[in-house]
This record gives C-alpha cells, sequence and structure tokens, in this order.
C-alpha cells in the first residue's frame, strides 16, 4: 500500500479575481503534489476558497450582490485558474460547503469540551482586509500618523460581545513542539519569526463575532458566527474528511504551503487550535515568498496586477509554471516581469532541452526512418553521459524536491541538460552517419535514454510538455516515475523491441517572443 502524503494550499479570499501571487502558490504546491505522486505517495491535494468573513460581506454589499452570489462567481475563478494551470487538486473546497460547517462545528466543539472556549467582550483593533486582531503594541503609523497593522493595512477599534479562545495557555507548548521539530515551520527564517512571537507572549484569542452573520455559526450560541480565521484553518480537516469517515488515513496532513503573511495563523493559531482539540499536527508549514512585479509589490492603484491567464496564454502554461519555479527560489520573495520569463524559458527550455530533444528525434525520425537505434559501438563518454544524467534525474533532483529546494532541483536538472548538449556537440552524430554509422547508433541511443530521463524528471514542473515528449517516444506510463529512473536500459529496449516506430517531433518548447505593446 502506497503510503499517504496530504498536501494543501491557502484557501484564498475569492472577493476578488486570483493573481499571480495566487498562481504561484497552486503552481508550487501542484509540483510538490505530482513529485510525490511520481515517488509512488498515494497524494491527497486540497486547494480552494475561503469565502466568510468582514471582508467578503463588506466587498458584496459594495457590488449589491450577496456575499454567497460575489463567493460562487469569484471562486469558480479560482477553479477555472486552477485548472488552465493544470493543478492536479483532487478537491477544491469552498468554505460554504456544508461538510465544512459539519467540520468546524465539530472542532469547535472538541475546543470548548477541553474547557478553551470561553465568553467575553473583546475591545481592540482589527483589519479587515488581514481579517485579523492586532495588540496595541504591533501597531505602526502611517504616513498621515494614523494607525496600520504590521501588514500596513488599516485597523478599525472593534468593540463586540464574543467567544474567546485560551491562546495564552498554549504558549510554552507551542514554544516546545517548535524545539522538538525543527522542520515544522519552514523556511528557517519563518521559524525564527514564529519562535519570537510567541516567546513574546500569547493573548486570548476572539473566535466569534456578533455584528455580522456571514459564516459558520457557533454551536449553541446561534447570535454568534466563528472568526474566518477558524474555520478557514479547519479546512484542512473537513479536505480529509473530519470528523467523519476515513479521515486519520490523511491526518496529519504532510505539508501545508502558505505564503509568508499567514504564517502566523499557520503556525501558532492552528496547533493551538489542534492541541485543544486532541488532534495530531501538521507535520509542516512552508512560507513562500511573495512574488513581486518588476520588483514593486502588486497592486491595483500600480496598475501592474498582472492576470495569470493572460500570462499562461501568451507564454504557454509549461513555460509560465517552468520560469516560476526556477527563478523564484522557494521560500524568498520574487520577481517577475515579461522579459525575465522569455529570457528564461527561451535559455533553458526552447534552446536547451527542447532544441536536444528536437535536433535528436527529428534526425532518428528523418534519417533512420523512425526506428529507435540500439547498439552500435559503444564509447566510456556514453556511459558517463547516462551517469550524469541518472544522477541528476534519479538523485539529486529527487533529493531537492523532497527537501523542497524546488528551483536547485531543476539547476541540477538542467546541468544535466547541458552536458548533453556538450555530447551531442562533440559526438557530432550527423557527421558520424555517412563515416561511422556503428558509432552514431550508439550516440543516438545514448541521447534516447538520456532525453527520456531528463523528460521524466521534470514532468512535475512541466507536465503537458512532459508527457508529449513521453508519449512522443514511446515511453509508456507505467514507466513515468522516480522508481523506474534507474533501468533506462531496459525502458529503452522495450520500446525498440516493441516495433515503436518515431514520427517527425513538432517541437515541444517553443521560442518565446515578447507580447506587443498595444
Ligand atoms: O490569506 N505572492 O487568502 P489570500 C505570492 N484566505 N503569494 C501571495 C501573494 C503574492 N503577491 N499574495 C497573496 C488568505 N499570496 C486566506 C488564507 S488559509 C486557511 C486562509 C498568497 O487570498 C497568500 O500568502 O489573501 C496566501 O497563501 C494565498 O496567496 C491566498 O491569499
Amino acid at each position: 500500500m502506497a503510503e499517504p502524503f496530504y498536501i494543501t494550499t491557502a484557501i484564498s479570499y475569492p472577493n476578488g479575481r486570483p493573481h499571480i501571487g495566487h498562481a504561484y502558490e497552486a503552481i508550487a504546491t501542484d509540483v510538490v503534489a505530482r513529485f510525490q505522486r511520481m515517488m509512488g505517495r498515494d497524494v491527497r491535494f486540497l486547494t480552494g476558497t475561503d469565502e466568510h468573513g468582514l471582508k467578503m460581506a463588506q466587498t458584496a454589499r459594495g457590488r449589491g450582490v450577496t456575499p454567497k452570489q460575489l463567493a460562487d462567481e469569484m471562486s469558480g475563478y479560482f477553479k477555472a485558474m486552477d485548472d488552465r494551470l493544470n493543478i492536479s487538486y483532487d478537491r477544491f473546497i469552498r468554505t460554504t460547503d456544508a461538510d465544512h460547517h459539519a467540520a468546524s462545528q465539530a472542532l469547535w466543539r472538541a475546543m470548548a469540551a477541553n474547557g478553551d472556549i470561553y465568553p467575553g467582550r473583546y475591545e481592540g483593533w482589527y483589519s479587515v482586509r488581514d481579517e485579523a486582531f492586532y495588540d496595541e503594541k504591533e501597531l505602526i503609523a502611517g504616513d498621515g500618523g494614523e494607525k496600520l497593522s504590521p501588514q500596513g493595512t488599516p485597523v478599525e477599534w472593534t468593540v463586540e460581545e464574543s467567544w474567546f479562545f485560551r491562546l495564552s495557555a498554549y504558549q510554552q507548548k507551542l514554544l516546545d513542539h517548535y524545539r522538538a521539530n525543527p522542520d515544522f515551520i519552514r523556511p528557517e527564517s519563518r521559524r525564527n519569526e514564529m519562535i519570537a512571537f510567541v516567546e513574546g507572549g500569547l493573548s486570548d484569542l476572539s473566535v466569534s463575532r456578533t455584528s455580522f452573520d456571514w459564516g459558520v455559526r457557533v454551536p449553541d450560541s446561534d447570535d454568534h458566527v466563528m472568526y474566518v480565521w477558524v474555520d478557514a484553518l479547519t479546512n484542512y480537516l473537513t479536505g480529509a474528511g473530519y470528523p467523519d469517515g476515513d479521515w486519520a488515513k490523511w491526518w496529519p496532513a504532510d505539508l501545508h504551503v502558505i505564503g509568508k503573511d499567514i504564517v502566523r495563523f499557520h503556525t501558532v493559531y492552528w496547533p493551538a487550535f489542534l492541541l485543544s482539540a486532541g488532534i495530531a499536527l501538521p507535520k509542516q508549514v512552508f512560507g513562500h515568498g511573495f512574488l513581486l512585479h518588476r520588483g514593486e509589490k502588486m497592486s491595483k492603484s500600480l496598475g501592474n496586477v498582472v492576470d495569470p491567464l493572460e500570462l499562461a496564454e501568451h507564454f504557454g502554461v509549461d513555460a509560465l509554471r517552468y520560469f516560476l519555479l526556477r527563478e523564484v527560489v522557494f521560500g524568498q520573495d520574487g520577481s517577475y516581469s515579461a522579459e525575465a520569463i522569455v529570457t528564461r524559458v527561451n535559455a533553458d527550455l526552447a534552446n536547451s532541452f527542447g532544441n536536444l530533444a528536437q535536433r535528436t528525434l527529428a534526425f532518428i525520425a528523418k534519417n533512420l526512418d523512425g526506428v529507435v537505434p540500439v547498439g552500435g559501438r559503444a564509447d566510456p563518454a556514453d556511459a558517463a553521459l547516462l551517469a550524469q544524467v541518472e544522477a541528476a534525474c534519479a538523485q539529486e533532483l529527487p533529493a531537492a524536491f523532497a527537501d523542497l529546494a524546488l528551483a536547485q532541483g531543476i539547476e541540477a536538472w538542467m546541468r544535466a541538460v547541458f552536458a548533453c548538449n556538450q555530447y551531442i556537440d562533440a559526438q557530432a552524430p550527423w557527421a558520424l552517419r555517412k563515416t561511422d554509422p556503428e558509432r552514431m547508433t550508439a550516440v543516438l541511443a545514448t541521447l534516447y535514454r538520456a532525453i527520456g530521463d531528463l523528460a521524466i524528471a521534470i514532468a512535475p514542473v512541466v507536465p503537458a510538455a512532459s508527457a508529449t515528449l513521453l508519449d512522443m517516444m514511446g515511453v509508456a506510463e507505467g514507466e513515468r516515475s522516480y522508481a523506474a529512473l534507474g533501468d533506462s536500459a531496459g525502458r529503452h529496449a522495450r520500446i525498440a523491441a516493441s516495433g515503436f516506430r518515431l514520427s517527425p517531433p513538432a517541437p515541444v518548447f517553443p521560442r518565446l517572443e515578447l507580447p506587443t505593446e498595444t
């Protein structure tokens, strides 16, 4: 039985359309999900939308629609984006789903049964944009001297009856957990921030609202709805099947992928709720960086909010996926621009890997009638190349991906691509055709195996292009896994023995051009 691997993205606020930051998170998480599937894990991948709270209620009011109407419309755009970007989610959860209400209420009851929920009156600062409560001491001053949240968003003084969660009781337990599980919060910089925050002391958390009703009802307390983050975080349990069914199969989650701005919710509040309810904690929370447009924060007022679907339309889905993963170091902020996408994708995919595959396969199709070359006169250079390619594809890339060093894994892969291009230039199979056909056969067979390995290894990043290439080369579905990479000789022999004939290949990675200004 394959070992389960449960992975999640944050669930996005559907108070507007998705932007490139949302696309980035979905793509990065998808790469990890696809990678783990190809490592033989039984993967469950959850993503979706976070539909309750004041921000949704206010946006809907401003548009003259109900919050549910707004959520229905915008959530559809998020799902359409995921589908367009080839995100292999198993469930797209919406927090308005009935089973999610039931799960949130079950978690609430478990926390209440443990004595951690008590009634009170909240007086303090609230940011609607962040959907977050802040202590006075955390606030910063804006340009006009007004108070702002540490994220720079407006805050309002709020006074209302609410239920509280005894967060203060969990300070030491959380610190103990961070110490005992150094990989619980990643990257390291986020972990240090959270340790410092928790060491600074934790106040109890207001966990319900009475001034509006767009949310999950608090059990046995009908005039309260849950604070949106309580139900939002619970989505990870709902997605596993909690509280009924076989949720223990998936829980605890292996990995929550989120952005750096919401690490506190996921590594302080969420584990405290779970400890209170007696539920195991997720194994890891990874806070990725922010995507900046030409080094600037995206904002509607700067007019630089780019629709990810436009980028996908212009550059292609795989090109966009490759660029984001290769160029942005996972865990750090990264910048993107049309020029940077074109430069990176042309250098790595079109001119290096694409050209390698195209030159080799077109030559075989044209000059050998598409018959897959086998045997020939070997040279030590062949085995050396195959050893290097196999090390990159079967060891270096998987080790880096397993550790979420995604850009580093792609770099190792790229080094193997370069080695193949050096080999093809040095061996010049086109010249050997007349002078030494036996040697030509060995060179082409070597390249055929190497290209197959490279296409399999990079599949999580560029799934559609990789599948096209592997189909074109006659590589069986069952051979497309990291475990199978160790047997490229067997794979090659099976393709050749099957009588497979290569057709003239269409380029899999076209050269990109900059969009013309309109
Ligand atoms: O925070 N670059 O939703 P959200 C990279 N509903 N990532 C970015 C980004 C950027 N420029 N901007 C946002 C919420 N993100 C909550 C989550 S989870 C139980 C509830 C990331 O729509 C952000 O960090 O504001 C978050 O991980 C995700 O996009 C959704 O952000």
